[in-house]
């Protein structure tokens, strides 16, 4: 009798001890995140490329020579660190297309305009000379008036037309 006393005891207190280990592990699991709050601070801590580049860049009328460096002052922008350039604040004011207004804007301050510095002069999105790439980067001061066939032609209607 006093065998089985002590038999049943010791099992409820295996009982209690293995509920109580249930309800340890269930406060200690509450403490960890979810996966899927652990995979996603992961991606917020791990800078990944800048999420308009690729898009943007295919706006332009040509991007082959400086790509990244067109809209942003590093040349590899990621998703933590992506400053942009005075074109890249233009293009983006501009609601972020390639037209005229934004081609006939000089955003960098040198002596071309953005059109010329895309070979689009008018920004209609067609090069001016098919198969040619950037006459310049319309967001840092690096182009001189060049003399090219379309813009003889511009300067020679502007006189014409006095
Ligand atoms: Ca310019
Ligand atoms: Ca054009
Ligand atoms: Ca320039």
């Amino acid at each position: 009798m006093k065998g089985r006393l002590t038999g049943r005891v010791l099992l409820y207190i295996l009982n209690l001890g293995k509920y109580m280990e249930f309800k340890i592990i269930k406060r200690l699991l509450a403490f960890v995140p979810p996966v899927s709050a652990i995979v996603a601070a992961w991606f917020l801590a791990v800078p990944g490329p800048a999420a308009g580049t690729p898009d943007d860049l295919l706006k332009l009328p040509s991007y082959s020579t400086f790509q990244c460096a067109i809209c942003h002052s590093v040349d590899r922008p990621s998703s933590t660190s992506a400053p942009l350039n005075q074109f890249g604040e233009d293009y983006k004011a501009n609601g972020r297309v390639w037209n005229r207004t934004l081609a006939l804007l000089n955003s960098d301050g040198d002596q071309c305009t953005n059109g010329f510095e895309l070979d689009d002069l008018n920004g209609d999105g067609i090069l001016d000379e098919p198969g040619n790439e950037e006459n310049g980067n319309p967001g840092v001061v690096d182009c001189t008036i060049a003399l090219t066939k379309q813009t003889w032609g511009i300067i020679k209607s502007i006189f014409s037309n006095e």
